[in-house]
């Protein structure tokens, strides 16, 4: 269907110009490996892995015949005293990729959905140990988390909060790690600020360890423009932590799954977190589903009361649906068979080399990368913030390319299988419209 024939308005779009969009909008209608099609038969680079999910490219034959397979055989399961074979297999499997100790894991539907639940974990693991005192939760500016009220509490983006309300109650934040003025251009981790770690310090004096029960990050922030953390920062964060008896919980939404050039960003920065957020490329974006991760400490903490009472009042309706679960299952043997979830420490050099060769194009900020993501920051368009990247972004569609754009830094992050050919096409590609929106 294309939009001459579609009627545009009953579809209220999310966190999309609706406006603007139905006036020239821009449809997919196929995907296969590294490139969409859109309703006009173009071909277009997928140069964000569809919106950071796709990490093993579109249209993997394995997860498609699985998905189909599994919808004739088992449609559904309902998750609540029940299950099926398939969600402890796929809890299996992915524990043995797990960062260190992480072998519990609890299925949601999103990453938005993974964040309020690792918050009511924390919360509640607190609680079962006799530290009920302990319910606040320490956020990062600029940090990225979802949408539900757990997550835009946490979160960090003005934007995502300042329409709604009051939030959660108890909720503080540490300073966000760009640093500009000493990290621009680092190819990388950036050297500069493992000190603003110390910034958790202010918050234990401030509200005392007592009552604070977790700090959330992203290992490498995505949603706010591609902030790699400084060197030494997320040992520093977990070093204080443990001192004070906080938990730590790293939301691998986008990280998760091969971005960094191992399965997670954990094992990328050698710091094992005590809860784990993920989503998206789970099941490479086919079905909707998320997951937490929990040491098995945690998970433990719970299994003590009478053994016929639920111990963890919390779950969804679609937790470990049958598609899903039989997604992730061909997902991973995908990301085995192309070995994928390293393939990104193998790349990432040339792909930092192609990036970092946009430094000196009009406007250009700040360039930034780790593993198979990069940010390439611009001065804004005086008075109009968001506009300059967008107005790059529009032109990238119109030659063929998909990128994503966050205020004025422009993200890559195509799917792990990518290829010098395509790096070059993206790199070419973007340089063109960086010059064109001088
Ligand atoms: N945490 C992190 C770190 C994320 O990046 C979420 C949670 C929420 O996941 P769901 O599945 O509920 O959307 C995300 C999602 C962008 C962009 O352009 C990034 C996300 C979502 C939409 C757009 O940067 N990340
Ligand atoms: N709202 C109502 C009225 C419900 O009955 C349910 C689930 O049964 C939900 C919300 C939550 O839906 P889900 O489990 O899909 O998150």
């Amino acid at each position: 269907m294309t939009a001459d024939v579609a009627k545009l308005d009953a579809y209220w779009m999310p966190f999309t110009a609706n406006r603007q969009f139905k006036q020239a909008p821009r449809l997919l209608t196929r995907a296969d490996g590294m490139f969409f099609r859109d309703d006009k038969g173009r071909e277009v680079l997928d140069g964000i892995a569809g919106l950071w999910c796709v990490n093993a490219g579109h249209n993997r034959p394995r997860i498609v015949k699985a998905i189909q397979e599994q919808a004739a055989e088992l449609d559904f399961a309902p998750p609540f005293q029940m299950a099926h074979p398939k969600a402890f297999e796929l809890a299996e499997r992915l524990a043995a990729i797990a960062p260190t100790g992480m072998n519990r894991v609890f299925f949601t539907n999103s990453g938005s959905e993974s964040v309020d639940t690792a918050l009511k974990m924390a919360i509640a693991y607190h609680r079962v140990r006799g530290e009920g005192a302990r319910t606040r939760l320490i956020g990062r500016e600029r940090g990225y988390h979802g949408v539900n009220f757990g997550g835009i509490s946490v979160g960090g983006m003005v934007a995502n909060r300042k329409m709604f309300g009051s939030l959660l109650a108890g909720v503080d934040h540490i300073r966000h790690t760009h640093d500009p003025a000493r990290n621009a251009f680092s190819v990388g981790i950036p050297q500069h600020g493992a000190e603003l770690a110390d910034d958790l310090e202010r918050l234990v004096a401030l509200h005392d360890a007592s009552t604070i029960a977790a700090v959330i990050v992203e290992p490498v922030a995505g949603s706010t423009g591609v902030l790699v953390p400084p060197a030494g920062y997320l040992q520093r964060l977990r070093e204080i932590c443990d001192k004070h008896g906080i938990l730590l919980i790293f939301d691998e939404v986008i990280t998760g799954f091969g971005r960094t050039g191992n399965p997670f960003a954990a094992q990328t920065f050698g710091v094992t977190p005590d809860l784990m957020t993920v989503a998206k490329g789970i099941t490479n974006g086919c079905v909707p589903m998320g997951a937490v991760f929990a040491q098995q400490k945690i998970h433990d903490a719970f299994m003590t009361g009478p053994e016929h009472l639920i111990e963890f009042f919390h779950g969804y309706t679609y937790s470990a649906h049958p598609l899903a679960c039989a997604a992730g299952i061909a997902t991973l043997d995908t990301y085995a068979d192309d070995d994928l979830l390293m393939r990104a420490a193998r790349m990432q050099d040339e792909f930092a080399k192609a990036l970092h060769s946009l430094r000196d194009e009009p406007n250009v900020i700040d360039v930034r990368n780790i593993g198979l993501v990069g940010g390439v920051e611009l001065k804004s368009l005086p008075g109009e913030p968001a506009k300059r990247a967008f107005n790059v972004f529009l032109d990238c569609w119109d030659k063929g390319l998909l990128i994503r754009t966050t205020g004025d830094t422009i993200a890559l992050s195509p799917p792990l299988i990518i290829e010098s050919s395509h790096i070059e096409r993206i790199i070419d590609t973007l340089r063109g419209a960086l010059r064109r929106a001088a």
